[in-house]
């Protein structure tokens, strides 16, 4: 009998089991490739709850509706410990997949949970951080995590594009050997990529190389995840039109926003809306990530002499071929989800503060301090139903994705400090709108959050999600305490 975590395990509207496991998959043209994965069976729900991607190694879609009561059952199949992390929902600290709780070898876990979240993308990895450090950059990396959409009727009464007009896609980094096995960190450049986070040579969209899509004069829907250890891309189209944004971590903006570009950290994932009514069956159009400037750490990746694919470097993503001419007129709705989510923030709502330091070969902190387990210091506990500012202050010549566990957050403010170190390209496409559980703190800048505890006592997690940086410690646990 597998362990069990959450709400009552009795009658639940979603069952299934998700098994992390070794596979041999195709990802390149030539020999097929050793990787980490979930796979996943429905053991009771609605049929469409599990879809699988593109035949690679990202884990199954996870379709829910806002309502549900799920129960997941976690199978580890692989040689280490490992931990599923539900990103971004809000759900109990015990279901919320923590190193605390890790799954062993061989064994199982059942957690049970109701989907409390709004209509957006989420996603799910593992978490482990043993005592030599984390594993979630090396798992998630090896293969290990996959997209989860929440549905709700707000959403359904939108008619946004669906079908084959809605496209997921999961952008990551990867190097290959020349028998395609996937490299991670490494020889010489090892240490440099712990400092850095890592950066692969080249870019896969949903676990395979970036193709083209025979597509239609019609409306589609974009819905992109940074499932990447460290890249941050700088999302745009190869016309230079807008991006029309929809949506950002935690579901739909109040309104669609149009930006040349739109910025985005590892974790974060952005919903876009293009049109191609307009278009004439032949044309094409590319999805890029556009060049920016990354200070010294360019002069880092160079100097170790195999940055085929540099932080900041331009490339493609996906490409579009309108093949088809459709008559579908839909319209972008002008108004989207304005159900109000922000927190109330006064000028009485408590700031706190979080500095993002560096210090010498001993990596990055948070006030000074590094993962120390569950151990949690009087300043990083919290209060049931309190409304809080935190502010994270980037000290460093690193940007910081910040992310925070168990809940959804809004940013309040954002604001250049000091110097730069270097970074620029990035400002004019940070979406600060709506709902985030991830936030990019670049070099010089103090960002707040506005962010309420909820319904769960107990610990969360808040750390960098830059892998290598949160694998080596700029992590740490808070508590919510009644
Ligand atoms: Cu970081």
């Amino acid at each position: 009998m597998a362990p069990a975590h959450g709400a009552d395990n009795g009658e639940v509207d979603v069952d299934f089991r998700l098994r992390a496991r070794r596979d041999t998959v195709p990802l390149l043209p030539g020999t097929p490739s050793e990787v980490w994965r979930y796979d996943a069976t429905l053991v009771d729900g609605p049929a469409n709850t599990l879809s699988s991607i593109n035949n690679s190694y990202p884990g199954p879609l996870i379709r829910l509706s806002r309502g549900q009561r799920v129960r997941a059952t976690l199978e580890n199949r692989l040689p280490e410990d490992t931990t599923v992390h539900w990103h971004g929902l809000h759900v109990p600290p015990d279901v919320d997949g923590q190193p605390r709780l890790p799954i062993k070898p061989g064994e199982d876990m059942a957690v049970t949970f109701d989907v409390r979240d709004r209509a957006g993308l989420y996603w799910y990895h593992p978490h482990p951080h043993g005592p030599d450090g984390g594993r979630v950059g090396f798992q998630s990396y090896a293969g290990l995590a996959g997209p989860l959409v929440i549905e709700d009727d707000i959403e359904r009464g939108l008619a946004l594009p669906g079908g084959e007009q809605e496209l997921i896609l999961i952008l990551q980094d990867r190097s290959f050997a020349g028998d395609n096995a996937l490299r991670y960190m490494d020889g010489m450049g090892a240490m440099m990529a712990r400092m850095r986070g890592f950066f692969g040579d080249r870019v896969l969209v949903n676990g395979r190389p970036p193709r083209t899509r025979d597509v239609a004069t019609r409306p589609y829907r974009l819905r992109i995840l940074n499932g990447s250890n460290a890249r941050i891309y700088k999302l745009a189209w190869s016309d230079g039109r807008p991006v029309t944004v929809i949506g950002t971590d935690g579901g739909l903006l109040a309104k669609p926003q149009r930006l040349a570009y739109v910025t985005l950290a590892p974790a974060q994932r952005v919903d876009v809306w293009l049109d191609l009514s307009g278009a004439q069956v032949g044309e094409r159009l590319r999805l890029i990530s556009d060049a920016y400037q990354t200070g010294m750490m360019g002069g880092m990746g160079a100097m170790m002499g195999r940055s085929a694919l540099p932080a900041g470097a331009r490339f493609d993503l996906l490409g579009l071929r309108v093949t088809d001419r459709v008559r579908d007129g839909r319209p972008l709705p002008p108004d989207l989800d304005s159900t109000p989510v922000l927190p109330a923030v006064t000028s009485d709502t408590p700031i706190r503060r979080f500095e993002l330091g560096m210090r010498m070969m001993r990596g990055f902190f948070i006030n000074g301090r590094q993962f120390e387990g569950a151990t949690v210091a009087d300043d990083e506990v919290v209060r049931l139903g309190q409304t809080e500012i935190w502010e994270f202050v980037n000290d460093t010549m690193m940007p910081h994705p910040m992310h925070v566990h168990g809940l959804q957050f809004a940013v309040v403010e954002r604001r250049r400090m000091n110097d730069r170190r270097g970074w620029s390209g990035l400002d004019s496409g940070l979406v600060d709108a709506g709902l985030l559980d991830t936030v990019l703190v670049l070099p010089g800048e103090r960002v707040r959050i506005a962010l309420t505890f909820t319904d769960f006592e107990g610990l969360y997690l808040y750390h960098c999600h830059n892998m290598e940086h949160e694998d080596s410690g700029m992590m740490r646990y808070y508590r919510v305490r009644a």
